[in-house]
């Protein structure tokens, strides 16, 4: 896998490789208390990946629109905790990319079966954007293509595949990008999936 050359993104390739049973145990934990689920938009789609969270924030969407919520809508409760482990490496992967003390309040977790994609999209529905967006890639390899600030600006596809962990932010914080349609396979550890980490600092 060729190192990243794209201005305003850095992948730290297998950052998170030495902790990924740890991790995928954490993230049984979290989906023991919400479930992944699959989210509709409020043009009525059904999302093809799946989604849950942890931390104080949640991210989710409905008919009504995208937004931060505290509960999990689907159970009423407060999504489960931030796992240390992810807190902490996040802030070693937002420090080591030149962001210094991220803490994020927020962590989507992303589950792509094959055929999952995420269409071209910018994250703005967080309060402040100077905080970075770090993100954690288990399981099969995906392709992420990371555009520009203008909806039609051309994307560059980076490969991203398990341990890696992605940071993004300052100027090309509100940069468009997608996820292309998860391609069939085998992992060791997680088989025919892809669990994507995406901390955020909702507000
Ligand atoms: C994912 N998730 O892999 C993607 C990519 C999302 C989302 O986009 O909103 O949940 S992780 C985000 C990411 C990584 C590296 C760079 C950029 C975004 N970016 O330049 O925008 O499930
Ligand atoms: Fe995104």
């Amino acid at each position: 896998v060729p190192p990243v050359a794209v201005p305003g993104l850095t992948v730290l390739r297998g950052l998170a490789t030495p902790q990924d049973r740890a991790l995928l145990a954490a993230v049984d934990t979290v989906t023991a208390g919400a479930p992944f689920r699959h989210l509709v938009t409020p043009g009525g789609y059904t999302m093809s990946v799946a989604m849950t969270n942890c931390g104080r924030l949640g991210w989710v969407s409905d008919r009504a629109g995208y937004r931060y919520d505290p509960r999990d809508p689907q159970t009423g409760r407060p999504w489960p905790a931030m796992p240390d482990l992810f807190t902490c490496l996040a802030l070693r992967a937002a420090d080591a990319a030149g962001f210094a003390d991220f803490v994020p309040d927020a962590c989507l977790i992303n589950l792509y079966e094959p055929g999952a994609k995420l269409s071209l999209h910018q994250d703005r529905d967080e309060g402040d954007f100077t905080a970075p967006i770090v993100s954690v890639s288990l399981g099969l390899p995906a392709t992420f293509l990371f555009g520009g600030l203008k909806r039609t600006d051309r994307q560059m596809p980076v490969p991203l595949i398990h341990g890696d962990v992605a940071v993004w932010g300052g100027p090309w914080r509100l940069a468009y990008h997608g996820v292309r349609a998860l391609k069939a396979g085998t992992h060791p550890l997680l088989g025919a999936r892809r669990i994507n980490l995406t901390f955020r600092k909702a507000v």
